[in-house]
């Protein structure tokens, strides 16, 4: 009896709470909370992104699921986000797949020079490549939920160059192990520094080059340091955001559907800002001193062995499931 009581007056307390508002209703039920770990600033696009995917998700449950970002690499680093994924420490992350390519060459096909270098192609790489890595993140205990590229990689050097050979020597700052190999094909020096000490390492002069987006040359500010950038639009490595496959299990079928369906716009919204806001970086680089250059005949020659070379490795590494994608893509 005093049990019926109880309940009772739980759910009149809950009814009550309902109609004072929704902000009251999240303290009586069941909420739970997420831990989303990202590399990258609160002002990158890709922040702001999987910031709008849980704004989505929390609204769409009602509080029920509530996911607190962390940027900047300030819970995990770059490199330990999936592991803490994996292992629970954090249900839900941020990543970029090219990271963990010495895991597995898949996480590493988006990064493979000029084997898919526009938003069209890296798309249709991304659909071509998507059941694959799915079923990778599924056998480590992990769900893919979306994935959105940078803009177009290019490359930044303090002086004009004319060809690949002009990079020699150069302290060449990497951000993956594709990134490093090619530094070394051009007889640079690669260093690996994450995107959260690159504004540190470029201001204490660790760095004279690198291949990166428009986007992280505007967010990192390396026009006060590096002011020359050749738009060979190499690749466009996706970020992607995953979650512990248990974590997901446990949410209750709506919420479950809350967070794939927020997944799916969050892709869709991704692709379109990437593509859009990359000219809008060029306009205000340009404002800053960056000088956009067209690769000489020369350089983009280079950079296509360089291409050829790496996708040659890619292929023997990845083997027939490998080929396989890359057919699947080819034909598409
Ligand atoms: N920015 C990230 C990865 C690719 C990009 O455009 C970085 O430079 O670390």
């Amino acid at each position: 009896m005093l049990h019926r009581f109880k309940c009772h007056l739980k759910t009149e307390l809950l009814a009550a709470a309902l109609l004072v508002g929704g902000s009251f209703s999240t303290l009586t039920m069941a909420q739970t909370k997420w831990d989303l770990p990202t590399a990258y600033p609160a002002t990158s696009f890709q922040t702001e992104n999987v910031q709008a995917f849980a704004n989505d998700v929390e609204k769409a449950t009602a509080g029920k699921l509530k996911i607190a970002l962390h940027a900047n690499a300030s819970l995990f680093k770059a490199p330990e986000i999936k592991r803490a994924v994996q292992g629970g420490q954090a249900q839900i992350g941020e990543i970029i797949f090219t990271n963990f390519s010495n895991e597995h060459p898949l996480f590493e096909l988006d990064s493979v020079p000029f084997l898919a270098p526009s938003y069209e192609a890296a798309h249709k790489l991304h659909k071509a490549s998507q059941k694959s890595l799915e079923a990778l993140f599924a056998k480590q205990g992990m769900k893919l939920l979306y994935a959105v590229p940078w803009p177009p990689q290019g490359i930044y050097v303090k002086k004009p160059i004319a060809s690949a050979a002009d990079l020699k020597g150069q302290k060449w700052r990497a951000y993956s192990p594709g990134t490093a190999k090619m530094g070394e094909l051009m007889g640079a020096n690669p260093v690996t520094i994450q995107f959260a000490e690159l504004s540190q390492a470029l201001a204490t002069g660790g760095v004279d080059s690198l291949i990166s987006s428009l986007a992280t040359a505007y967010d990192t500010r390396i026009y006060e340091q590096i002011t020359h950038y050749y738009d060979v639009q190499a690749w466009l490595p996706r970020n992607g955001v995953i979650v512990n496959q248990a974590a997901f299990d446990k949410l209750d079928k709506p919420t479950q559907e809350a967070v794939l369906k927020a997944a799916e716009a969050a892709e869709t919204r991704g692709w379109k800002v990437s593509r859009e806001k990359n000219s809008w970086y060029a306009d205000e680089l340009k404002k800053k001193g960056m000088t956009i250059h067209q690769p000489s005949a020369q350089l983009a020659t280079d950079m296509k062995k360089i291409g050829d070379t790496m996708l040659g490795d890619w292929l023997k590494k990845a083997g027939s499931e490998g080929q396989a994608v890359v057919d699947a893509y080819r034909k598409m």
